[in-house]
């Protein structure tokens, strides 16, 4: 069988919302025509008052101003919740799987409607309205979901920040967005361990410029003691039961922020990424409706933290706005054992999952114990995300996690962006593995050279996107000028996303990962990812991260951190046959100089490789490593050190 591409199916095609013809008919029409196009999508939600602008946008040098359906008014809450409650009230919306498997429960659209319009209440009762941050450090249960949606609903501005995070992370957050209140819970569980949320907090409360926090909100979560401040903490659930279920949605303008999340940039402090509300929320739920093909009755599950923009898009906004029922899952796919992923499926009879390559490696390692006990056969649809997909893991995820079935979106998108960019679509697009394939509705991405030309045909270049889409993000909290420096400077009028990508001759792209990734070994330009896809297609190897160091012949030599699939003999003879692996697979010039074996790689918690530690490690400069904070186990770092090859 032809590994490269695979057609869609006749009949599976019947089945889905859009087929190719579709697709190029919608493209074509987004484009030529985007204002037509965006007004009629505007219309899947319900608005206060309709707009009657559509798109105003510039990325003019020294006016980057980007608005879209300014006129209109509406709630995110209500479009989430009650405008559903008519149909489907009883309705499940959330699926609870807790971190052990004995954890699940259901909560109906009217159940999420009361929990959350009481949540709404409480956040008043302390004072806070319409334009106030508030910080959210929660674990991934239901009331992290509650949580964002109370906000959305009486317009305060959420910042959600990832339970991994550390204290000196929480109060940077909190001081740059000037949060109010802070919802937190006494502990998260994540693969069996525990999480001191609550102790967290109270360390970064504790931070002399931490001044604009009045109140901490806290959920029971595992039961534990936690210390009590009594000026500043509130038991959530005992306020939650003093309020009424009842919360009138506020009126927002289309242009309102609704969240901020922050993102790490290659230098300096995380960037506080604004979205507004109504055309994030139009993306959010036309790109998660056509994208996963979702359809009134379908189970989906994105295994995505909502610390993450891909939880905010496609945990909270996206399915939600659609009335959709779905997974939140508290825990991680190798525990308590690699089968979790495969047996949350049965058990909730998945029709869509959506994950990362990173989750997939990891089950890759663990040989077949991911799929010997499930059978998956609900599953119609699967996602990726985060990371450029290596064919071996893509190989690996569509046969042993789809059953060679299901077709692979494999999503390309920023926190940046709100919503996915450039993909398949499961009724329209033939895949390809490893490529994001091609842009969503509206979208028009180009690729530039180093002087800012735009290519044409096949070629290889850093991609750019030419126009605004709804979903694109507005500023950076504070910083105009920071924003626009960041994305709009280094090609005028064009939205520079960081990433390189190559364009085939069908005009699929392939992203070759950030541009600061790209590695030039005696003149000539390898991407990272094309390196690390050889190494992961070897046997032996369960992860690799390949990163650049200096060379007096080469200019730049490749360091090649990999960990070995569990039970795996480490010997010269296997780092030998590794290189010439690479060698033959890619290309000589491909071969890495040093292989270093390792159990584990520095990631965040979103599962991204922090690159940039790794290339210091590499360089032997690792005395000035720079923030590590956001490390999900920086004692991974430790190890790395003491291991260099490059001394
Ligand atoms: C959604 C999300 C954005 C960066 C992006 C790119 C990489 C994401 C990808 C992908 C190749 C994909 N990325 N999806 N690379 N193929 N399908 O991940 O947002 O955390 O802001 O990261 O992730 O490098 O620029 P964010």
């Amino acid at each position: 069988m032809d590994q490269s591409y695979f057609a869609v199916e006749s009949q599976f095609a019947e089945n889905c919302l859009v087929d190719n013809d579709k697709y190029l008919e919608m493209y074509q029409s987004s484009i030529e025509n985007p204002q037509q196009f965006w007004a009629e999508q505007g219309k899947r939600l319900d608005w206060i008052k309709p707009y009657t602008q559509i798109k105003n946008t510039s990325y003019a040098p020294g006016d980057i101003s980007i608005k879209w359906y300014e006129d209109g008014q509406l709630n995110a809450c209500y479009n989430c919740i009650d405008r559903h409650l008519p149909e489907k009230a009883n309705q499940i919306a959330l699926i609870f799987e807790g971190d052990e498997p004995s954890q699940s429960y259901s909560i109906t659209y009217q159940q999420l409607h009361d929990n959350v319009a009481r949540l709404a209440n409480g956040l008043k009762s302390l004072g806070v309205s319409k334009g106030d941050s508030v910080a959210i450090y929660m674990p991934m249960v239901c009331e992290a979901v509650y949580a964002m949606l109370a906000c959305a609903r009486i317009g305060a501005v959420h910042s959600v920040i990832f339970g991994g995070f550390s204290p000196k992370a929480i109060a940077d957050r909190i001081v740059n967005c000037n949060a109010k209140v802070i919802i937190t819970a006494d502990e998260a569980r994540r693969g069996g361990k525990t999480v001191p949320l609550k102790a967290n907090v109270d360390e970064a409360l504790s931070r002399d410029d931490v001044t604009s926090i009045t109140n901490c909100l806290v959920f029971k979560n595992t039961g534990a003691q936690v210390a009590v401040n009594s000026s500043v903490d509130v038991c959530a659930e005992e306020l939650m039961a003093k309020v009424p279920a009842d919360c009138p949605p506020e009126v927002m303008n289309a242009e309102d922020p609704l969240f901020i999340l922050y993102t790490s940039g290659s230098t300096g402090q995380p960037k506080g990424v604004m979205h507004t509300t109504g055309g994030y929320l139009v993306y959010a739920s036309m790109t998660h409706e056509y994208i996963f093909d979702y359809k009134a009755g379908d189970v989906y599950w994105c295994a995505a933290d909502v610390g993450w923009i891909t939880g905010h898009s496609y945990v909270v906004y996206g399915p939600l706005a659609n009335g959709a029922t779905q997974v939140i899952f508290e825990g991680v796919p190798t525990y308590p054992s690699a089968s979790r992923i495969g047996d949350v499926v049965d058990k909730h009879q998945v029709n869509i999952l959506y994950t990362a390559p990173t989750a997939i490696r990891a089950l890759m390692a663990k040989g077949d114990k991911a799929y010997a006990t499930n059978n998956r056969n609900s599953l119609r649809i699967l996602g990726s995300v985060g990371e450029p997909i290596n064919p071996e893991a893509w190989a690996w995820y569509y046969q042993n996690i789809g059953n060679g079935q299901c077709p692979i979106m494999d999503t390309w998108w920023q926190t940046e962006t709100g919503g996915i960019m450039i993909t398949p679509l499961p009724g329209a697009t033939g895949l390809k593995p490893g490529s994001a394939t091609r842009p969503f509705f509206g979208v028009k991405p180009a690729l530039v050279d180093s002087e800012g030309q735009i290519l044409s045909g096949a070629a290889s270049g850093n991609l750019v996107i030419l126009d605004s889409w709804p979903g694109q993000a507005r500023t950076i909290y504070g910083d105009h000028q920071r924003f626009e420096q960041t994305y709009f400077s280094a090609y005028k009028n064009m939205y520079f996303t960081g990433d390189g990508a190559r364009r085939d001759e069908d005009g699929y792209y392939w992203i070759t990962g950030r541009v600061d990734d790209v590695l030039n070994i005696s003149g000539h330009r390898l991407g990272t990812a094309e390196i690390e896809s050889a190494l992961v297609a070897h046997p032996s190897v369960a992860e690799a991260a390949v990163v650049g160091f200096p060379h007096d012949i080469k200019g730049q030599a490749i360091y090649a951190y990999v960990t070995p699939v569990e039970g795996t003999e480490l010997s010269e003879t296997l780092t030998t046959e590794l290189r010439n692996w690479v060698r033959t697979d890619l290309s000589p010039i491909a071969t890495p100089e040093l292989i270093h074996w390792t159990a584990g790689l520095p990631k965040t918690r979103s599962g991204k490789i922090m690159r940039r530690i790794l290339r210091k490690i590499a360089a032997n400069e690792f005395e000035q490593l720079g923030d590590t904070s956001t490390l999900a186990d920086p004692s991974v770092v430790d190890a790395l050190i003491e291991n260099r090859l490059n001394k």
